[in-house]
């Protein structure tokens, strides 16, 4: 919904993190708002207790290598959950559809492929204002709402 505010959560309801530990792969397409969602997503990982030495963090070029580039972080490192943080910006052509239909499709596929959870951290907006809106403005961060399900589903697995 337009009016969420991506960062609300009850802390008390989520599990404590401390024995995770976390991969982030993170988009430079985009940059200053991919930085803002992760930054959102890292503080929100150590505020309910995971250890900064327990979060791994990889950049890929683009939201479309975040497949390729979560793949990688889910068949070497050990981990309990990865977080897939892009940004796709609609313009004049088709491939803002190509690309967030190939990113969300990879990404789902990557699910379906390990037993290890990737969480979608990925705004695809019309335009640069919605996403600047949900990644530390007035609908939040969509970073800590993608930690926090990190968070509950590395609890799950
Ligand atoms: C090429 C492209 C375009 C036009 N737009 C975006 C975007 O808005 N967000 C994003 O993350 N990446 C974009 N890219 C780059 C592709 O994701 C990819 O890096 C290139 O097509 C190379 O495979």
């Amino acid at each position: 919904m337009a009016t969420t505010n991506l960062s609300a959560y009850d802390k008390t309801t989520i599990p404590n993190a401390s024995n995770y530990r976390f991969g982030i792969v993170v988009s430079e397409w985009n940059e200053s708002i991919t930085e803002n969602l992760f930054q959102g997503a890292f503080d929100t990982l150590i505020d309910n207790g995971a250890k900064p030495e327990n979060i791994i963090r990889w950049n890929v070029p683009g939201s479309f290598e975040l497949i390729y580039g979560c793949k990688k972080m889910l068949e070497t490192q050990k981990l309990d959950a990865v977080i897939a943080i892009g940004n796709i910006i609609q313009g004049e052509t088709k491939h803002f559809d190509f690309i967030c239909d190939g990113v969300t499709q990879g990404i789902k596929d990557l699910n379906l492929q390990f037993s290890i959870p990737t969480i979608y951290c990925v705004l695809t907006d019309f335009t640069v204002q919605q996403s600047i809106d949900r990644s530390g403005g007035k609908h939040g961060n969509k970073g800590v709402e993608c930690a926090i399900a990190a968070i509950k589903m590395a609890t799950l697995k």
